[in-house]
């Protein structure tokens, strides 16, 4: 996509982030209609173009500078951030500020019958996880060696399917870990939705409105809180 004078502000096309993303930027003032079928929804009142894709991709829009801003998990931030070093591509973005919304926390866990007294217990043994950068980071600030398993989905079950020993996996609730014999261990990132600037230098007109619509978002965070 060429440059646009528009404001390109990337969020999740359907999933836990994509309707409060939808609700908070309408209640900044942004109005806009979203078609189920369409990639962009353009607001009608403001210069704003709304990019609606998977949340993975968010990050790597804003740190590329393909769009400006981006609603996304610092859970999912943070991942690419380390995976994009790693590769040595472009990492950087300014994170404006979390939002009151999207809370998590990134956990190990393991089956009820697991006799768990600290991290040094998974010395050795398989851990499932979407997060591997994250998880990467805890045990090498612990100094505990472990062997991945890479699941994009159904991490929850890798234990049952003789897949993996624990899993490192988010939690909200705690329910899914209930329902599939696992308890939680540690807690190794906590979690909430923020906005990010891509670093890309604005014109005069996409700072100002970038910086409006962030004073929009702060009121009505603070009024809710
Ligand atoms: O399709 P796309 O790639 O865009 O979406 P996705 O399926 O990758 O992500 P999605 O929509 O499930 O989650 C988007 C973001 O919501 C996450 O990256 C987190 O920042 C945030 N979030 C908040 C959560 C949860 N809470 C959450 N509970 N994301 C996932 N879960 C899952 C978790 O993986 C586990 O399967 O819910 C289950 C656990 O929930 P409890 O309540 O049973 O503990
Ligand atoms: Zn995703």
């Amino acid at each position: 996509m060429s440059e646009s004078s528009r404001l390109r502000i990337a969020i999740q096309k359907s999933g836990r982030l994509s309707k409060e993303s939808q609700k908070l930027l309408k209640s900044c003032g942004v109005k806009f209609n979203v078609n189920e079928q369409r990639l962009i929804a353009h607001s009608d009142n403001m210069p704003i173009d709304l990019l609606r894709v998977r949340d993975d991709d968010i990050p790597g829009l804003v740190m590329d500078g393909v769009v400006d801003l981006g609603i996304i998990g610092e859970n999912v931030l943070e991942e690419e951030q380390i995976e994009r070093q790693t590769l040595g591509k472009p990492a950087e973005c300014l994170k404006l500020r979390e939002l009151d919304f999207g809370a998590c926390r990134l956990s190990l866990a393991v089956p009820n019958e697991f006799n768990y007294q600290d991290a040094t217990s998974l010395e050795g043994l398989r851990i499932a996880t979407s997060y591997p950068n994250l998880l990467r980071r805890y045990m090498q600030q612990k100094g505990i060696s472990y062997r991945d398993c890479m699941l994009k989905g159904s991490v929850e079950v890798a234990p049952r399917a003789g897949l993996s020993d624990g899993i490192c996996d988010l939690v909200s609730t705690g329910a899914t870990l209930e329902a599939n014999g696992l308890y939680e261990t540690e807690v190794i990132y906590r979690s909430m939705a923020c906005i990010i600037q891509s670093t890309q230098e604005q014109t005069p007109d996409k700072q100002a409105l970038i910086n409006k619509i962030l004073s929009r978002i702060n009121g009505v965070v603070r009024a809710k809180e």
